[in-house]
């Protein structure tokens, strides 16, 4: 199915709201320590789809949520998937050297520089979350839930998790289920609080709410797969980290483990009960419907 124009173009609205919203919470004086400003923008502002800001602010527009309400969580999100970024391709993790198609945040700031960079980022994320819900005074319950259900989906159950078993595992040979608890906790995790924040402050029903979460399972897993599948397919002009890294650090992967043709019929087996999970919100998910074709069709 070839996307919509309007969805492009919706999506790219979207991207346009959240960087706005980002530059203006990285504002800072040129004092003594300044450059962890310069270190924390420089990763932020390389670039990215900006997925998970994109879904939480799409769940919450379906919802007739407030923008005002959502954006600080949304771009919330961005700051967390970014330090997991920063901190994923230090020297001690994965060593990479590129990152949105611009060298790493330690190539460029050091090491140790790095590390404070991705610290102070998931620092900034909840400064941000939890300045908002003091500013309002209102809605407080939603907004702790939203907050709720990105704390432990970033932490030591959800993508930290994730990332632990993921180097526990390199070099060895795991069962398929162990990949795929791997993959809902690494990249999932985000991707599932994403959505489900977007739920909370757009004030979801539990069975909407339910729904969501359901369609952030099928898409995240359908995110990873497709991961998966770009590391042999692409080039590093098209990924902008080197393509083939899985392979070199003789990692599991959905296409090792089951072979391309199996994998691209995962993905789209996921992508098709992420459409189906929308179903009870008729025409209004047709851009998060899209979404999900998008994410098994994008190029990066
Ligand atoms: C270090 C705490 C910690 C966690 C790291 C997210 C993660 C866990 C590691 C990233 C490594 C990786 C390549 C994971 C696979 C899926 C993924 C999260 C890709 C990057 O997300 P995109 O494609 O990136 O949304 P952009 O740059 O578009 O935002």
């Amino acid at each position: 199915m070839a996307l919509m124009t309007d969805f492009k173009t919706e999506y790219s609205n979207y991207v346009k709201i959240v960087n706005d919203t980002l530059a203006g919470y990285l504002q800072f004086d040129d004092g003594p320590g300044s450059n962890i400003y310069n270190a924390m923008k420089y990763s932020l502002t390389a670039g990215g789809k900006r997925l998970r800001p994109v879904l939480a602010i799409s769940v919450c527009d379906m919802l007739g949520g407030s923008r005002q309400d959502v954006l600080p969580f949304a771009c919330a999100l961005e700051m967390i998937h970014t330090y997991s970024l920063i901190h994923d391709d230090l020297p001690a993790m994965d060593n990479d050297d590129y990152r949105r198609g611009m060298p790493t945040n330690h190539k460029v700031f050091g090491e140790a520089m790095a590390i404070l960079a991705g610290d102070a980022l998931l620092n900034k994320a909840y400064e941000i979350m939890i300045s908002h819900m003091l500013k309002r005074g209102e809605h407080t319950k939603a907004f702790a839930k939203a907050m709720d259900v990105i704390a432990s989906n970033a932490g030591a159950d959800g993508m930290i998790r994730g990332q632990t078993i993921d180097m526990e595992s390199e070099g060895r040979t795991i069962s398929g289920q162990t990949l795929e608890y791997m993959h809902r906790c690494k990249t999932g995790a985000l991707i599932k609080a994403s959505v489900l924040a977007g739920a909370s402050i757009g004030n979801a029903t539990s069975s909407e709410y339910d729904s969501l979460a359901k369609y952030a399972d099928c898409i995240g897993l359908a995110f990873q797969i497709k991961d998966d599948i770009m590391d042999v397919k692409s080039s590093l002009e098209q990924m902008g980290k080197q393509a083939g890294s899985d392979a070199a650090s003789n990692k599991t992967t959905y296409v090792t483990m089951f072979g391309l043709d199996k994998a691209e019929q995962l993905l789209d087996e996921s992508v098709e009960s992420a459409a189906a999970a929308l179903e009870c919100f008729g025409n209004r998910a047709a851009f998060l419907r899209e979404l999900a074709f998008y994410i098994r069709d994008r190029k990066n």
